[in-house]
């Protein structure tokens, strides 16, 4: 379909009248409603549509690396690609079988991507709805008999929230963070649950397959399932960054929160023939967390 800028973009719709729907535009999924119509990732409401500049919000692919400490641009050059439909994707054997609707996308490297990372690689990426809603997506990283590289990954996912001060995560306590504002340096999580009172830009080391972001005001929880992503990046701008964000408007840090899967501290290295999958099944449910404030 093409979407009010005229741009290609992608649905996925539950059969049987459903609202359920995922809309994708290249590989960044840029929205996810549940059943109700109920829109349940963040877009910025300055984002610029700017393909194929990632737009501020959905879930952008950072790939073949997270951040900026590497010889590519921020995250990487693969959510500012435009990906083609996957005619004939090598089968999965991470399928439940449970009936979903799916979306086979495919990325390889152009001659300018070789310029600025001379690796032969195909980038397979599987996003599926299943009837209740749940968004899974299944990242699949090939080697194609070049020679061997290593790459940082991420699903930068950004989740649309009521009040940040009124969220917490559970499922990263004890773990080792690495602080992005504080050069990355390396401390321990002591809270019971991780909680917001300003700005927040941390990798969580070796974390269970399993979060959950409880959002108190919407009584709603997201539940993350992972494979294959160890590390949890938690970013939340606050309000100074957010001033100085062009994409972003001033009060929004208030109604999102990223919490990526991701493969940060022990990049992945891939020999020629090797592949690497990243599974992220994302689910919001209704919770009846109240929170301690
Ligand atoms: O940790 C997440 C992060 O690296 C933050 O430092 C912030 O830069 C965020 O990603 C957004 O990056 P972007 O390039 O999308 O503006």
């Amino acid at each position: 379909t093409k979407d009010w800028n005229g741009i290609d973009q992608v649905v996925l719709r539950v059969p049987r009248g459903a609202s359920a729907r995922v809309s994708l535009h290249g590989g960044q999924v840029i929205s996810w409603r549940n059943e109700r119509g109920e829109e349940l990732l963040f877009s910025s409401s300055k984002a610029i549509f700017k393909p194929p500049k990632a737009m501020r919000g959905g879930i952008p692919i950072c790939f073949p690396q997270f951040g900026n400490c590497g010889s590519l641009e921020q995250h990487g050059f693969a959510r500012n690609k435009m990906w083609s439909i996957d005619d004939d994707p090598p089968p999965l054997n991470t399928n439940d079988g449970s009936e979903r609707v799916s979306v086979n996308l495919l990325l390889k490297p152009s001659e300018d991507d070789l310029k600025c990372w001379p690796h032969c690689f195909e980038f397979r990426l599987k996003i599926s709805l299943a009837m209740d809603g749940d968004l899974t997506m299944i990242s699949r990283v090939r080697n194609i008999n070049g020679k061997p590289y290593t790459f940082s990954f991420a699903y930068h996912t950004y989740l649309s929230v009521s009040d940040i001060s009124e969220v917490r995560i559970e499922g990263l306590e004890t773990l080792d963070y690495l602080d992005n504002l504080v050069q990355r340096e390396r401390f321990t999580e002591q809270g019971d649950a991780v909680t917001f009172e300003s700005e927040v830009d941390r990798i969580y080391l070796g974390s269970p397959n399993v979060i959950a972001v409880l959002d108190h005001e919407k009584k709603r929880t997201f539940v993350i399932r992972k494979e294959g992503l160890p590390d949890v990046v938690v970013w939340n701008p606050w309000e100074k960054k957010s001033k100085s964000m062009v994409d972003l408007g001033d009060d929004e840090y208030k109604q999102m929160l990223c919490v990526d899967g991701a493969v940060i501290e022990k990049p992945i290295t891939l020999k020629p023939g090797e592949e690497w999958t990243g599974l992220l099944e994302l689910s919001a449910v209704p919770s009846t967390y109240c929170s301690d404030h």
